[in-house]
């Protein structure tokens, strides 16, 4: 038996990180991404002679195991449209940002904004100036949901057409049901500065190792409480091989906060039926 006391177990400071191979499948593009993962288990950490190693919180308190980190000294950056900024550690990677407990929404145009077309063939066009002009286009995500499906295609290129990553693009309007190209299909780019306009957005600019938000009504952001997630697993459990296998570990009690998953962000995210 192992009693974790209460407080908050921060899994970004054990993180490693290791290569997830992802398959190629029916033209998904094939490729490896950075897993972050925290606490883990291996079989040398199993019990033995039938016996269960218990990892158990401590009667009356709660364990935390967690990998948010606290973005703080927000200024306001822009007035007129409520925008404001706050530093974050160079090579963090996060898609998530919680802001007094609530989750913040990645600055997003609204659906099918005008001027923004469809090419069958490519990805999206637009008509007008706005998507040349954007600033960090390469991190658009092209945002498809079609059927039951919430497709995201990561730009290959871009100015006045944003190219999908064709591979993946190809996966989402070739493959029968739910197709992107369907009448039910409706459309947003999401992850530009640019995009930010409504309460609750934000946008974390790579380039700047920045945070930019627009607070809720009620949050100031003096004394806001702002967390990002840091790692994408808190706790992992994996033996070596079939014959060296993980067991007799049990966890009794603990509570997980805060974990990320960024694999959208290296390989987009396209789904089909039944997977
Ligand atoms: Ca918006």
């Amino acid at each position: 038996m192992v009693f974790l006391h209460g407080g908050e177990y921060n899994a970004a400071s054990v993180a490693t990180t290791r290569e997830y191979p992802f398959a190629a499948k029916s033209g998904e593009p094939a490729g490896n991404y950075p897993v972050r993962t925290g606490f883990s288990f291996t079989q040398a950490d199993s019990g033995s002679n039938g016996y269960y190693v218990n990892w158990k919180a401590f009667p009356g308190e709660t364990p935390v195991i967690t990998s948010g980190q606290t973005i703080a000294g927000w200024e306001l950056h822009d007035a007129q449209r409520r925008i404001y900024r706050a530093a974050v550690a160079p090579g963090m990677e996060f898609r998530q940002l919680y802001v007094n407990g609530v989750r913040a929404v990645r600055a997003r145009t609204e659906a099918e904004p005008a001027g923004l077309g469809f090419i069958k063939e490519t990805g999206f066009s637009s008509s007008e100036q706005w998507l040349a002009a954007l600033k960090e286009q390469e991190r658009i995500e092209m945002v498809l949901q079609a059927h039951w499906c919430n497709h995201r295609a990561l730009v290959q290129n871009g100015r006045d057409v944003l190219a999908a990553q064709p591979a993946a693009w190809t996966h989402m309007v070739d493959t029968g049901l739910p197709s992107v190209t369907g009448p039910e299909m409706f459309k947003y780019l999401e992850n530009a500065y640019e995009f930010l306009d409504q309460p609750g957005e934000f946008y974390w600019s790579q380039a700047e190792s920045a945070v930019y938000y627009i607070p809720r009504a009620d949050q100031d952001m003096a004394s806001a409480e702002a967390v990002v997630p840091s790692v994408d697993e808190l706790l992992t459990v994996a033996g070596g091989s079939l014959d060296e296998t993980a067991h007799h570990l049990r966890f009794e009690g603990l509570t997980f906060e805060y974990s990320t998953w960024m694999r959208p962000s290296y390989a987009g995210y396209h789904v089909n039926q039944s997977n």
